[in-house]
This record gives C-alpha cells, structure tokens and sequence, in this order.
C-alpha cells in the first residue's frame, strides 16, 4: 500500500512524476471553497502534505491524523505550527538553499529599480514625456559603494551580502539573531545592533524570517531611526513590516523610497494606499519565482517528503520527529 501524499499547490511534472515512484498522489493545483471538501476528505487518510502557503496548525492536524510529513515548497515556515507538529511528531521540511541566489538577485533588481527609478522613467519614455535632457529632478541615486543592512543573515542574506560587496563595492552591515561568521570573513560583514544598522545603512534590506518576534519588526520607530535618503527593501513576509508606518514615512519622506514584494495580505488590494505611493516600487512576491529555481525547490521538497516518509531526517528538516 502506498503511502497518500496530497499536493496541494501547481507544480511540475517532474515533480509530481518523482512523488508518484512511491506514493499514491492526489493533486491539486490549488485549494479553494470549490474543492475545500474533497481536500479534507483526503486529508483524512493523507500521510504527507506537499505545498506552499497553506496554514498547517491544530484545526487541520486535527483532519489529518495519519500525517506523517509536511513538505513546504518555501524557505519561510510561518504557516507551519511547529509545536503541533513537533507534538505530533510530525516530520516538516523546508526548501532552504534551493533558492537563495535567484531572491538575491530579485531583491537586487528591486534596490537597483528602486535606487534609479526605472519603473517610473520606464513609464516616462513610454508615456512620451521624454523631449530633452533628463532633468535632475528625475535622477536616481548611486548603489554601488554604499553601505547595505542586511537584516536576517541566512541563506539569502548571503547571497545578497556576496553581491554587495563583489558585484558593488557596497560595505556590509547586518543584524541577525546569531553572528554569521562566514558573512564576516567572505563579505566583510559587520555586526550591527538593529538600531545602528537603521541609522547607518544608505539600502535596509530585510530577510528576517517571520516570527513571533519578528512581527512587524520593522515600524514607525525603526523607519524614523533610517537615514532621510535611505531606502528600504523587504523581501522575507509582510508582516515583518507595519505598513501604515512604510506608508506614512514613504508619504512624509522620512525615507527617500522603498522596494517591497511580499505584502501583511497577498494578493495586495488594488486600491491599497501603498499603491498609491510614486516613491514605492512594488512586485508580486515573486522572489524565488523562476521556472528553474521553483523547479529545483519542487524537486527538493519531494525529495524531502520521500526520505522523511522512509524514515530519514532530511537536510531540510525544520520540526524533527520525537
Ligand atoms: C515561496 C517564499 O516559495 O520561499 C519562500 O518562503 O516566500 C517563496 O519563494 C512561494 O511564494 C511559494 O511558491
């Protein structure tokens, strides 16, 4: 008898053909109020979850009491309840390292989009409105040899040091929860408490995974602490972010812009008053979105899902079975 793994997210064949070598798999490309029914009917006999996004605490444990593996298709968790995981000994798995490099690129792209405006003179050219010589008004502001905060020196904390320093000449200053010695020796890392790196960093760039404690983090305080021409980028979980206070110092310009692809509820309103901002560039949470990097997570995951499944603690393990 094969053990019933249910994915609950689109992925790719590849992936669901690997899953399929040893387990009964029922797919679904996404859950909603239309198959919500028949997701929990199968959650009552399902072994493994396979998926991103969806919120796994005790009212779905509860639906779900053959569970043995919960595979994420993310590198944040914050929609895993470990202690009821861990409590039911429930193995999870995250995809950390699969993606690092292709959300330090985007995070990138958004601080140079954001640092010389090219959204909105892209929309300048388009518009027409370019008849002479640009203007200073319209200038940007230099990246390279500046300095970077990096909050949440993890995996793609890194990535984004390595191209500050390598690819700009940036220093690098960081807060994290443990020193990240690596970071240090590679990069030239410096240690900062987060109320120097606010007030020290010309680009903030938050990575801090959401947490109890990291729940809006970042407020009106901590923006009033960044420098007047300083510019802010989040690429981790909304939440980690009081939007009324991004607002609030993006529309009194106690910051001079800010770059933002993950949002407190996604997808964001259209008629949103962040949306309303000149100085704020804005994409769809789409950090780790390449066909090659989700590929390689949705392979790591099913790898994950398969070794915890056969008893193994994969590399990915976040909550280990007692
Ligand atoms: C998700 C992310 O993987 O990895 C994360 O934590 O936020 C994204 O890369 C994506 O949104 C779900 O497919």
């Amino acid at each position: 008898m094969k053990p019933k793994v249910i994915v609950y997210r689109k992925t790719y064949d590849q992936v669901l053909e690997l899953l399929r070598e040893q387990c009964e798999v029922i797919y679904f490309e996404s859950v909603d109020s239309s198959n919500q029914t028949a997701f929990y009917d199968h959650l009552k006999d399902a072994h493994a979850l396979f998926g991103a996004g969806m919120k796994v605490d005790k009212d779905l444990l509860d639906k779900a009491p053959n569970l043995k593996v919960v595979s994420n298709v993310s590198v944040g968790y914050d929609n895993l309840d470990l202690a009821e995981l861990r409590v039911r000994d429930i193995l999870a798995t995250n995809t950390k390292g699969s993606l690092d490099e292709t959300v330090a690129d985007t995070m990138f792209g958004l601080m140079l989009t954001v640092a010389r405006r090219i959204s909105e003179l892209d929309q300048f050219v388009k518009k027409g409105e370019w008849k002479a010589n640009i203007p200073e008004e319209l200038f940007g502001v230099d990246v390279h040899h500046k300095t970077i905060g990096i909050i949440g020196m993890g995996g793609i904390g890194s990535a984004i040091a390595k191209r500050a320093y390598h690819g700009f000449g940036m220093r690098v200053i960081y807060h994290n929860r443990s020193r990240n010695s690596d970071a240090e020796e590679l990069y030239k890392a410096e240690y900062q408490t987060l109320e120097d790196l606010l007030k020290e960093a010309d680009f903030v760039c938050n990575m801090a995974p959401l947490t109890a404690q990291t729940e809006k983090l970042i407020g009106e305080r901590e923006f009033g602490l960044m420098k007047k021409s300083g510019i802010f980028v989040n690429g981790s979980r909304g939440a980690v972010v009081d939007e009324e206070a991004l607002y609030r110092a993006l529309k009194e310009k106690h910051i001079l812009a800010a770059g933002i692809d993950v949002y407190q509820v996604e997808p964001i309103h259209a008629e949103h008053p962040l949306l309303t901002l000149p100085n704020l560039v804005t994409l769809p949470h789409i950090g780790s979105a390449t066909a090659e990097t989700r590929l390689a997570m949705g392979l790591l995951a099913a790898e994950s899902l398969l070794e915890g499944l056969n008893g193994g603690v994969p590399g990915t393990a976040i909550v280990v079975s007692q």
